[in-house]
């Protein structure tokens, strides 16, 4: 079987791999001259654990090559970007995937299996996709098999899940879900779910708006708690102890390219039935400011002049700083503050990003963890002497045991 794959980004390319590991002969094609270069010279741009050895290994064995076009094949899978809009209530721009489908018409034949993997808006494949590829005169479900296959897999542990999790496929037709079926049966150990094409796109939005809502909830409760003198993490710890409830984990808000994007998707198509979901972005975009007017006040206790941010990536173990809360926090306090404000990162390498941790903290009156790496859950809390005012504040709270002379803040006791 020959795949092309269109978009070799965090998705697309560890796809790629995965089918080409299985002997299946891919194309990644991408429209970045650097990142062909790159992985035909076999190396991965992306940071996730396992890539970059499931790289060499299928360069090797020559299943895998990197193109600027699509060339002929038996399926297309498209894994490109699906920003929101600029608009009102931040749709979704379907422009890359359109334009991807629109880049396989002049090798697409009779046979050929299409699936898209980005996520996207309610509706999108019956009402954008499927006319784009009918202009071009092929019957869906007859000459083409049109299918929506969400990825659902988590940064930092994709190559496991990959294979592991349950996936959905949604054909336009049912023929489009077996064809669909078959391709991933090539590699996917968890269950093949099949669906049509709108109750996938549904399905996947919804387990990121889930998360969302419930990372609201969880944030809220924080600033409900501050006010009333609770710790909200001494609240969640009870409360997960009963058997029904899993309340997730406050922090300095929500990031990535998912969980703080998707839900818009779902909103902008009903925007007067979808209150819950909207609501819940508001709160959880609101925490990066919660947490600078916080650092504020911890800045002002001690006058301090220098605080040092740890953690400027979306989350733990990821070098991905797309929607980060901590770039917003980092920015926000850099714009608005008088404070030099330093920042740490073991995974993400950019201009603003100090490159030794105790460079970093040396004389500084604050450090802020907003970033759960295994980094800073296993720091050498000894580095942090060098402070000037050895105070941490945790909005992540990874730190287990702070020494005497370390003064210790998280979302649980800010209010003291
Ligand atoms: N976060 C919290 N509190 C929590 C959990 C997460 O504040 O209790 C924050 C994280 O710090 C991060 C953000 O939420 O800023 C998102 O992180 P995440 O680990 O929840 O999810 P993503 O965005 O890395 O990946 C999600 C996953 N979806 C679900 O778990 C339902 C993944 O399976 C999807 O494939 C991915 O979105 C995607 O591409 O849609």
């Amino acid at each position: 079987m020959r795949i092309n794959t269109m978009g070799l980004g965090y998705i697309g390319l560890p796809t790629s791999i995965m089918f080409a590991k299985h002997g299946v002969e891919v194309v990644g094609v991408d429209v970045k001259p650097e990142v062909i270069e790159s992985l035909n010279s076999g190396k991965i741009h992306i940071e996730e654990p396992g890539l970059q050895e499931a790289l060499e290994e299928v360069i090797d064995q020559g299943t895998f090559r990197a193109a600027l076009k699509p060339e002929s094949a038996d399926a297309f899978i498209i894994s490109v970007p699906t920003p929101n809009n600029d608009d009102k209530y931040k749709s979704m721009d379907p422009s890359y995937v359109l334009g991807a489908i629109k880049a396989t018409l002049p090798v697409l034949q009779k046979g050929n299996v299409v699936i898209v993997e980005s996520t996207i808006a309610p509706r999108t494949m019956d009402d954008f996709v499927k006319p784009v590829i009918e202009e071009a005169g092929f019957i869906i479900g007859k000459d083409i098999f049109l299918v929506h296959c969400p990825e659902r897999v988590l940064p930092g542990q994709i190559m496991h899940e990959l294979i592991y999790n349950n996936r959905i496929v949604g054909g336009i037709t049912p023929e489009c879900t077996e064809a669909g079926a078959r391709i991933y049966g090539t590699f996917v150990q968890g269950e093949i779910l099949k669906t049509n094409a709108k109750t996938a796109e549904m399905s996947k939005l919804m387990e990121n708006t889930y998360r969302d809502v419930n990372i609201a909830l969880a944030n809220e409760l924080t600033k409900v708690c501050n006010e009333l003198d609770i710790n909200a993490l001494d609240v969640i710890d009870m409360a997960n102890k009963h058997p029904r409830v899993n309340m997730h984990t406050p922090g300095p808000g929500v990031g990535g390219h998912c969980l703080a994007v998707d839900p818009y998707f779902v909103v902008s198509k009903a925007p007067e039935t979808a209150k819950l979901i909207s609501l819940s972005r508001s709160i959880n975009t609101s925490m990066p400011n919660y947490v600078v007017d916080n650092i504020k006040t911890l800045m002002e206790q001690v006058g301090g002049q220098v605080l040092t941010v740890l953690g400027l990536a979306y989350k733990g173990n990821v070098d991905d700083i797309r929607e980060s809360p901590a770039m917003d926090i980092f920015a926000t306090l850099k714009a608005t503050t008088k404070y030099e404000v330093r920042a740490f990162d073991p995974h993400v390498q950019n201009e603003w990003v100090e490159q030794d941790l105790e460079k970093a903290v040396g004389g500084s009156d604050l450090v802020v963890i907003l970033t759960d790496h295994n980094e800073f859950k296993e720091m050498d809390l000894s580095k942090l002497t060098t402070m000037k005012h050895a105070r941490i504040f945790d909005t992540k709270n990874v730190v287990s045991k702070t020494p005497d002379e370390i003064e210790y803040i998280n979302f649980g006791n800010l209010y003291n």
